[in-house]
């Protein structure tokens, strides 16, 4: 067993370039480890400058082959970049998946690229309290772009992928894909549209689809562009990185993008707080008057909402006497 360093010696090996320490870190706050609130404050107090982008869409849009792509083209305008690829179907822990790691593979030795999987463990409300962790340890270590790459299907990932400061939303020809990303909900969250895999029929008609999608809904603000692109030879990469860049200067100037952070801290407060007081109720549940409770539940005396209001209070009770005692 590899004796876990002091996660501060570990921020500070990352920082100038260890990319197993990085690794280990993540590895850390995905495990909720305990020392995981060191890293949080660590990295909150060394902001970088990192755009967040985030890529989502059903799987097998070609997400990972795009990101590839994109990255290249950072790479050439000199910019470091790190990926996150959010895969719930991964069995791997930490480690890539396989066919990222073949699509992400002119990468791999260049220093410039960061690429890291997190996996779910099949746990996703997790997983969406840690993304954001793991993306402010990626801004304050510097990276110029940090490229979240989700798969768009289900209320957390979609969650995850609106955490973006521009969030693109991958579908592919066919009528039913943009439908689908609509009824998925990605149409709320998009700044950006792509098209991918336009080398095969019926791309135009997409592009219209969604173009007619957007004449439907109330834009106040900024109308997300429709870009056409085929990941495999990345044409239309550069248009997209365009649009990534468009985007990213409008959200500054408007505010748009201070606001979107500020409600991006505030929901994660939230987040905090939930899991904090589930994982301290838990902890209750074995406590004898939690039992007793629970007892007066499976006798009838007891609805179990109201006994669950009870023991939220016990929580909180307990807090207020550790805090004056200490
Ligand atoms: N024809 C065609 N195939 C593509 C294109 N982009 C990706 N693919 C293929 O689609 C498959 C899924 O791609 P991948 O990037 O893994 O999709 P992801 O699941 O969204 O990350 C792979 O076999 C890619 O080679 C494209 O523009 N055109
Ligand atoms: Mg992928």
């Amino acid at each position: 067993m590899l004796k876990e360093k002091d996660p501060s010696i570990l921020f500070s090996e990352a920082t100038s370039g260890d990319r197993r320490s990085l690794g280990r870190l993540i590895t850390m706050i995905e495990d909720g480890d305990k020392q995981s609130t060191v890293i949080s404050s660590l990295a909150f107090k060394t902001p970088g400058h990192s755009h967040l982008i985030g890529i989502t869409g059903a799987p097998g849009a070609g997400k990972s082959t795009l990101t590839s792509a994109v990255v290249s083209l950072y790479r050439k305008a000199g910019k470091s970049v790190a990926v996150l690829a959010i895969d719930p179907s991964s069995p791997f822990s930490g480690g890539a998946i396989l066919g990222d790691r073949v699509r992400m593979g002119d990468h791999v030795l260049d220093p410039g690229v960061y690429v890291r999987s997190l996996a779910t463990r099949g746990e996703l409300g997790g997983l969406a309290a840690c993304v954001p962790e793991v993306a402010r340890l990626m801004d304050s270590m510097s990276f110029d772009i940090v490229i979240i790459e989700t798969v768009g299907v289900g209320q957390v990932e979609v969650e995850i992928a609106a955490l973006a400061d521009t969030t693109v939303v991958v579908v592919n020809p066919g009528w039913g894909d943009a439908v689908q990303a609509n009824k998925a909900g990605l149409m709320e969250i998009a700044d950006i549209f792509v098209v991918n895999k336009s080398d095969r029929p019926g791309a135009k008609e997409t592009v219209r689809d969604i173009e007619a999608m957007l004449d439907m809904s109330n834009l106040t603000t900024w109308r997300p562009p429709v870009c056409q692109t085929v990941g495999i030879d990345g044409s239309g990469a550069a248009d997209l990185c365009e649009k990534i860049q468009m985007h990213n200067e409008f959200a500054d100037e408007s505010g748009l993008l201070s606001q979107h952070r500020s409600n991006r801290l505030k929901e994660e407060i939230e987040r905090k707080v939930a899991s904090e007081l589930f994982s301290r109720a838990k902890s209750m549940m074995g406590k004898a008057s939690v039992k007793s409770l629970t007892e007066c539940v499976i006798k009838g005396e007891l609805d179990p909402h109201e006994a669950a209001i009870r023991v939220v209070d016990l929580v909180l009770v307990e807090e207020g006497s550790n805090g004056q005692k200490s």
